[in-house]
């Protein structure tokens, strides 16, 4: 299988994460990414290509003009305040309140994040925009043809809306290269989210529409971030409705439960008859993984894979979550290979 990767997302190193009412070293780091290639080389998987330059205009057709601009110049707008730390949103729009887009930075932040534990570091936004070529090459060499293609994107994308970012993510990998396809001349694309968390970001992107369908398995929202996304009510509106399929789960859950959702899920990406998948590749559900509650094991992930593959579809992997750095090479590869050896 093909990879796309680009040194750029080392551009993304932040080094705060509001976590447990503390700044910790981010979850969400350069050595993921890292781990992974290694990965890849050691086992062969195949060739390792940069991405090309898409330009702006892929990131416009699914993101908000004013958040994309807020993106590119927060960390330089951040910077004139005179602050010492990485820029963090510290108040929202809250309930009730005015959803009018304020001028000062401080403001600015609140009215774009959803979550407050990811931090506008330098080099987050040139990162971000590298993470959307990897993905869309990845989109081009499927439209071309491969039968699978693994873009090795960071940081991730799944928790970015059309004009909100949070959840370690800033610009949506998955959903850009979802709508790429639509604009090659796929009428249908199925974006399957097996990351630990629930893909608000994805949802919210495709939630009106029935030329993308969304699925997701993830964290119960009772128990699990986004907390206020990823409800099995979920299930799309106006044109949308019904093609969104949440398949939230409780701390515990082993690869027999999380599994058998995975086949309900594929049985409607089935029926729906789609054109081409998007895998959304999170291996935060692994057991030791240190902010999620599943219990899957790495051989698990070869399953999962060889589950994908009897899909029959082009498949485009993009990377999402996972932060038990020691093993995540080993349980994403596995997926692919899994895969791959189906
Ligand atoms: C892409 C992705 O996986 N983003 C995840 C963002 C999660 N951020 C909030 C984490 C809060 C975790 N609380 C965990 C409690 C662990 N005991
Ligand atoms: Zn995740």
């Amino acid at each position: 299988m093909l990879t796309i990767y680009s040194d750029s997302h080392l551009l993304r190193d932040s080094k705060t994460e509001l976590f447990g009412g503390q700044l910790v070293y981010p979850h969400e780091r350069p050595t993921r990414a890292a781990y992974i290639l290694e990965r890849v080389k050691a086992v062969k998987l195949g060739d390792i290509q940069a991405p090309r330059d898409y330009g702006l205009e892929p990131v416009y057709k699914v993101h908000d003009d004013g958040f994309v601009k807020f993106l590119e110049t927060a960390w330089e707008e951040w910077q004139k305040t005179g602050y010492k730390g990485e820029a963090i949103p510290t108040c929202w729009p809250a309930r009730r309140m005015a959803m009018k887009i304020p001028d000062h930075i401080e403001g600015k932040l609140g009215y774009y994040a959803l979550a407050a534990e990811t931090s506008i570091s330098a080099g987050t936004w040139e990162a971000s925009l590298a993470a959307v070529n990897v993905a869309l090459t990845g989109a081009e060499s499927v439209s071309a043809g491969e039968r699978a293609v693994f873009s090795l994107c960071r940081p991730p994308g799944h928790h970015a809306a059309r004009d909100m970012y949070g959840g370690y993510c800033f610009l949506n990998n998955a959903a850009i290269a979802a709508q790429y396809f639509i604009d090659q001349g796929a009428g249908r694309v199925a974006l399957l989210d097996v990351d630990f968390h629930h893909g608000n970001g994805t949802q919210d992107i495709f939630y009106e529409r029935q030329d993308v369908l969304y699925l997701s398995l993830h964290g119960d929202p009772r128990d699990a971030f986004p907390h206020f996304s990823g409800y099995a009510d979920e299930t799309g509106l106006g044109d949308g409705e019904g093609y969104n399929f949440n398949y939230p789960m409780r701390p515990g859950t082993a690869y027999d439960q999380w599994g058998a959702s995975l086949q309900i899920a594929l049985n409607n990406i089935k029926q729906f008859s789609a054109d081409v998948l998007v895998v959304s590749l999170g291996v935060d559900t692994f057991v030791t993984d240190p902010i999620s509650f599943f219990k899957l094991k790495s051989d698990d992930y070869l399953t999962c894979g060889g589950a994908l593959a009897g899909l029959s579809l082009p498949t485009l992997f993009v990377m999402e979550g996972g932060y038990d750095i020691d093993e995540i090479g080993l349980n994403t590869v596995n997926v692919l290979q899994g895969f791959e050896q189906a």
